[in-house]
């Protein structure tokens, strides 16, 4: 499965190992979003959570992350913890990975180095909360988010709540497009906003149940259509926050991001913090169930698969 050249770097946890070797299914689960995209223990505590619903939906969960430059694809709880309390963790996507490795440094993956990650291994399924995409102000500041290219180039299904709503929903989609990556919300017609299940933008397409998810990867894969798809998942009724709620929140942060000239990949991690603040820990609480419920549709499609 891991190329030769690879194998030096990269250790597979023997549940996974076994479960890919059978062909059973097999969820990858990011950690940027432990490392970076929430605060001790609440990042530990939905690691841990997300793991359970892969589990209990019969697939094994397979957490990806780079320990003292070894590339490990699937984390024992202990190694999970371990991570989740590291304050000097790298982010890591393509661009780092190597140096993380090579440096022998601890990271966690973003949703492109994970589907790195993912290729390597042959998992084909990947659970995260929200993509990175196109920036607001993009126009000036550039700031595109690799995970758009990952998408364009790397076979893999990323079951995800849309593009983060702090980025400009509209241009993300554009650049997918472009890209050739499918756009398909899970059982609505309209386009879902992380935190909100609703958001102005139609679903570029949409699916109904992960056996037809499956089928639609299958025939990308039959054709020779290279690259990935992304799965955007309404977060559920009982939790969502509404756009029109988020929407001031999110133009304060954005607002505090550009004041303290925040840039690269600070911006993300710096959004989402302050959001959390300005919510009194509500968009966590939101956060934590859309990953959980990703995790629950992403082991329903790598059954399909
Ligand atoms: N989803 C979340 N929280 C996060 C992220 C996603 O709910 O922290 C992370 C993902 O790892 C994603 C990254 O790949 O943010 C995007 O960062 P950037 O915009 O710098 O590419
Ligand atoms: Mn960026």
């Amino acid at each position: 499965m891991i190329p030769d050249a690879a194998r030096h770097f990269v250790d597979i946890d023997p549940p996974v190992a076994a479960a890919l070797a059978a062909g059973r299914p097999v969820v990858a689960l990011e950690s940027t979003i432990i490392t970076h995209g929430m605060p001790f223990p609440q990042n530990s505590a939905m690691a841990g959570s997300v793991e359970r619903i892969v589990a209990a939906e019969g697939a094994t969960p397979a957490t990806i992350a780079v320990l003292d430059g070894r590339l490990r694809i699937g984390l024992p709880e202990e190694a999970r913890d371990k991570l989740a309390r590291e304050s000097a963790a790298m982010k890591l996507s393509r661009a780092d990975l190597a140096f993380a490795l090579s440096e022998r440094r601890t990271g966690g993956t973003t949703v492109a180095a994970t589907m790195i990650a993912c290729e390597l291994a042959g998992i084909r399924v990947f659970a995260t909360g929200g993509i990175g995409g196109v920036h607001s102000g993009a126009e000036q500041s550039f700031d595109i988010s690799a995970d758009l290219d990952e998408l364009a180039r790397t076979p893999v299904i990323v079951v995800s709540a849309g593009p983060k709503a702090i980025l400009d929903v509209e241009k993300t989609l554009e650049l997918l497009e472009t890209r050739g990556v499918p756009v398909v919300v899970f059982g609505a017609d309209v386009m879902p906003a992380f935190w909100s299940r609703q958001s102005p933008h139609p679903a570029p397409l949409r699916l109904d149940d992960a056996a037809a998810i499956g089928r639609f990867f299958h025939v990308r894969q039959a054709l020779g259509v290279s690259g990935g798809m992304l799965v955007a998942n309404p977060v559920g009724r009982e939790d969502e926050i509404p756009a029109e709620t988020m929407a001031a929140y999110i133009e304060s942060a954005r607002h505090a991001a550009a004041e303290q000239r925040v840039t690269g990949k600070a911006v993300t991690p710096f959004l989402l913090a302050r959001i959390l603040e300005l919510t009194a820990g509500a968009s966590l609480r939101t956060n934590i169930a859309l990953v959980e419920n990703n995790a629950r549709l992403a082991a329903r499609i790598a059954a399909a698969l």
